[in-house]
């Protein structure tokens, strides 16, 4: 007995489609792609596909929590709205404040933003999304008066041209980027450019990668505005019809190839290429994301390049446009509601009071709020200096994605009164509430999402909720209600506020405001359950959604025209000094998503990279004294991290990468948040993530040991540790700065002894050597293995980890098991390149060697790798 249902992913904001064929327990869902979504045509990647594993209840928040204890619904929903109505009572009501999330649902969204501005009428609710797309959205806002993603996904394959700037999609939208491939694959004239200051999965199949130095994208495309006009590349007739502040704009970027070079640090040819193919192209996209928005002067280089695509008249047209890829899930429906703190609702804000009057007038309120709130980093510097008391957290985890966020989470240890809602129960944000609110996470919840080509789409539940967890809109209307909100927040059923947000877009609209979903006021229960993905606007003018904006050449703005921004570029605020060096940069990987809450979850997606890494070039590592796989501290003047050294001249000299994903569940000193410095764009008020100054040195522990274990193991932790989930087994990377005096003792100890089963040890000591290592079997079975070393460094772990798939190990593998080493003739998989098919490093070198591979295509066709999503086809390409 299975049914399938329709959904869509809840990672990232390709917003894929999904089939999921549910059968009687949450262990027997089946997840693929839904052929029919007009997003992915049955594409997943890695993370999508391994959804089916994190649906588990284990580490499920299930229970209200009040001051730590288990409470009931009604106990907990009274204390956050008597808590939230007091504090207002007694300061007003900017004491209080709601940080929501991109990968809340629109309906969530929708009340929580309503509840704020509407009826409690502070303007503090803001969101995840000001680290995420806030410049995007203040970009548009000046270019077209509204914020419009123009194009659609169609574009990807009718360009001539692509142009990634400050993207990683080959990770971060892996979907999409695999229709680029193909793209690229039917058609091979057509141009892939790569704009990153590092050289990523990304470049695998750019035609040219331009490793601009870190912050100055804004001068190259000030240059290209100055080379199109220099080249008579202008769209005059467009720049004349449908656009103003042209000259300006044109003045502004009076800079030359050569100069260019000199502040970009790049080759003079490689700039004269693109600058030249974007001259005699006429269909470009160019997709930018966070190596655009999060910099200090973000918006600008946002509108410095959306500049170049109105100046060639590249937008509004089949293949063309500046398109801002969305990162979350709901990036686009948050800013639909109007999630961000300058924002009212349905793409109306506070900077007019028509738009105040008129959202007052339809949630027929008294008490809407008039100005703008705190956005995210001085909503938590408010906290930390007692202006805000009471804050509600939904859907984010802000002690690790936060700037300066040690000082984020003593603003948390401060506030009198914080509440969190989340689905998972212990991440480094729910440490800090008073308050924990289990919500219903994907797989539960119910409602709709929007990605980044304005396509909404259904997220269905396929199972009932887990535990007393509740859906986030009727957590948020439960304690509105209870505030004196009854009738405003009323709803029974995601629906009802679907409708409602459809009716407001549409309130007064008239044509005057690009987002607009009133074909959908007076849906039907039935019809919003069969929903069908569409792309906004839907309405009387575009009943059946619409493709392209800007077409006609109209805009938002009050001419009508697109306005052309003076751009005049600014470096980071904060640039390496002696003291601190090196630019760290931080970014994504494949396989996991922001703080691991799911994805850690999922076995498989741990795999790809498994601890806490810093890249960099190897001539950096030699100037610090680093070498590979050892330990290295990283500081800023805010705070400090450990990560593994990795060796890569994918890395330019002089500045370092770090993943964003560990937080202190997972790594003892992984949460790089705490590094990153705090400077926000002036305009978006969107923090510069990608450019800290920083210093990096060696870690030398006395020493390092790794455990591997059938069980989850309840130990105490030494100085550096981090947890890895795996297949059949837990791992654990430890080092530490002191010798325990007894090595057996200290191993013994953290292995835990389990009683009423046979326990056997397998153990070998060489203290002159150095080392220590031991083996436990339970009941014959290999239970766990613990290595230490002082001197010598540990074996590699592929092999011993392969161990914990049998139910006995043979005479043959015991006899060398301490060794670390397979016996002679047996191969060891090295580390996993393909997640989806659990194809390690060392099997596809052995395959390349000896069966004389030479593509990627042959290497699927022998092993499977890269054959499901095709996210590690860079990475076999790497290894051939
Ligand atoms: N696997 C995975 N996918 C995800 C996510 C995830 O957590 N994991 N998160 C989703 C979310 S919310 C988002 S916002 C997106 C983000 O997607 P991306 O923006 O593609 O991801 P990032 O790795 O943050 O950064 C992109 C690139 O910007 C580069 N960069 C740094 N500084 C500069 C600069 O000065 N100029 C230029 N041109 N580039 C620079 C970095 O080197 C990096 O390669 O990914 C989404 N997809
Ligand atoms: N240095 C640096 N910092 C960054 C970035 C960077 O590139 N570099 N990127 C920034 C960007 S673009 C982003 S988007 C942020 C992301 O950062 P966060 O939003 O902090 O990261 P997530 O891990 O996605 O947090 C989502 C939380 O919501 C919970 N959750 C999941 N589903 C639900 C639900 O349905 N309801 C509720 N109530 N909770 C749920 C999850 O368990 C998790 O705890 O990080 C930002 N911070
Ligand atoms: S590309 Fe991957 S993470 Fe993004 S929506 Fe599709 S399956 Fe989900
Ligand atoms: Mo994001």
């Amino acid at each position: 007995m299975s049914k399938t249902i329709q959904t869509t992913c809840p990672y990232c904001g390709v917003g894929c489609g999904i089939s999921a064929k549910v059968g009687q327990s949450l262990h027997q869902l089946e997840i693929s792609g839904d052929v029919t979504h007009p997003a992915n045509f049955g594409r997943l990647c890695s993370k999508g596909s391994a959804l089916g594993e994190t649906v588990e209840l284990k580490g499920r928040l299930l229970e209200p929590t009040v001051y730590g204890q288990h409470g009931s619904w009604t106990e907990a929903l009274d204390l956050v709205a008597n808590s939230f109505s007091r504090i207002i009572e007694k300061y007003g009501a900017d004491a209080v404040a709601i940080y929501g999330s991109g990968q809340l649902l629109t309906e969530d969204y929708y009340v929580a933003n309503k509840l704020m501005k509407g009826f409690i009428g502070s303007g503090n609710m803001d969101t995840n999304s000001r680290l995420c797309m806030s410049s995007s959205v203040a970009g548009h806002k000046r270019a077209f008066g509204s914020d419009t993603v123009p194009g659609c996904y169609d574009d990807f394959e009718q360009a001539e041209m692509i142009v990634l700037i400050g993207s990683n999609a080959a990770w971060c939208h892996p979907v999409s980027f695999q229709r680029i491939r193909a793209a690229k694959e039917v058609n091979p004239a057509l141009k892939l450019v790569v704009i990153d200051p590092r050289r990523t999965a990304s470049c695998d199949i750019a035609d040219l990668h331009l490793p601009l130095a870190s912050g100055t994208d804004a001068n190259l495309f000030n240059g290209l505005l100055q080379y199109l006009s220099k080249h008579q590349a202008l769209d005059l007739a467009y720049i004349d019809a449908h656009t103003e502040g042209f000259a300006d704009a044109l003045k502004a970027a009076a800079i030359d190839l050569e100069q260019v070079a000199a502040v970009c640090g790049l080759n003079k040819d490689d700039i004269q290429r693109f600058y030249d193919w974007f001259a005699n192209h006429k269909k470009i996209v160019s997709l930018y994301s966070q190596g655009i928005n999060q910099s200090s002067s973000g918006t600008d280089k946002v509108n410095a390049i959306i500049n170049c695509h109105l100046a060639t008249g590249s937008i509004g047209k089949p293949g063309c446009g500046p398109f801002s890829l969305t990162g979350q899930p709901n990036a686009m429906g948050g800013r639909e509601v109007g999630g961000l703190s300058h924002q009212l609702a349905a793409h109306m804000d506070f900077s007019s009071t028509d738009d105040i009057e008129r959202v007052a007038r339809f949630w027929n309120t008294q008490n809407i709020a008039r100005k703008p709130g705190y956005p995210a980093v001085d909503l938590f510097d408010a906290i930390y200096d007692g202006k805000v008391k009471a804050v509600w957290i939904m859907g984010t985890n802000p002690v690790v994605s936060l700037p300066n966020a040690n000082k984020v989470k003593l603003a948390l240890k401060n506030c009198e009164f914080v509440v969190v809602s989340d689905c998972i129960k212990d991440t480094d944000t729910t440490a800090l509430a008073h308050v924990l609110l289990p919500a219903q996470g994907w797989s539960e919840k119910d409602g709709t999402v929007t990605n980044s080509e304005r396509r909404i789409s259904r997220q269905r539940a396929l199972f009932d909720g887990s535990g007393n967890a509740k859906p986030d809109w009727w957590i948020i209307s439960q304690v509105a209600r209870r505030m004196g909100f009854e009738q405003e927040f009323s709803y029974q059923s995601p629906v009802e506020i679907f409708r409602e947000h459809a009716r407001l877009s549409g309130f007064e609209n008239n044509g005057t405001r690009d987002f607009d979903i009133s074909a959908f006021a007076d849906i039907t229960e039935q019809d919003y359950q069969g929903l069908q993905p569409t792309q906004w606007p839907v309405n009387q003018a575009n009943p059946q959604g619409r493709s392209r904006m800007f077409e006609d050449g109209k805009f938002f703005t009050v001419s009508g025209k697109a306005q052309f921004i003076a751009i005049t570029p600014c470096l980071p605020v904060h640039s390496p000094d002696q003291h601190y060096p090196l630019i760290l940069n931080t970014g994504r990987l494949r396989d996991q998503w922001h703080t691991m809450t799911r994805t850690a979850i999922a076995a498989k997606l741990n795999q790809h990279k498994a601890e806490p890494f810093v890249e960099l070039h190897p001539v950096d590592a030699e100037r610090y004294g680093l070498l590979a796989n050892t330990l290295a501290g990283i500081e800023s003047p805010w705070g400090s991290m450990i990560a593994r050294v990795q060796l890569t001249d994918s890395q330019q000299q002089g500045s370092i990468f770090v993943p964003m994903h560990w937080t202190e569940q997972y790594a003892s000193h992984g949460r790089m948040g705490a590094l990153v410095n705090p400077i926000v764009d002036p305009i978006s008020k969107q923090p510069e993530s990608k450019h800290t100054p920083v210093r990096i040195k060696v870690y030398q522990p006395v020493y390092q040991s790794f455990i591997l274990s059938r069980r989850e193991l309840n130990m105490t932790m030494p100085d550096y540790w981090v947890k890895i989930k795996g297949q059949q087994h837990y791992r654990y990377e430890l080092a530490g700065m002191s010798l325990p005096e007894n090595w057996q003792d200290w191993a013994k100890n953290k292995l835990c002894d389990s009683q009423g089963e046979t326990v056997q040890w397998q153990e070998y000591q060489d203290a002159a050597g150095g080392h220590y290592r031991a083996a436990r079997f339970v009941n014959n079975q290999l239970e766990s293995v613990i290595f230490i070393a002082t001197k010598t460094e540990l074996p590699e772990r592929s092999w011993l980890t392969s161990l914990f798939a049998k139910t006995a190990l043979e005479q043959g593998q015991r006899r060398v098991l301490l060794t670390g080493k397979p016996p002679v003739g047996v191969a060891d998989v090295g580390t996993i390149v393909c997640a989806c098919f659990n194809v390690g490093a060392k099997t596809i070198q052995t395959a390349i060697k000896s069966h004389g591979l030479k593509t990627h295509q042959q290497v699927g066709l022998c092993l499977k790798a890269g054959t499901n999503c095709g996210s590690c086809i860079p990475e076999i390409k790497a290894l051939l």
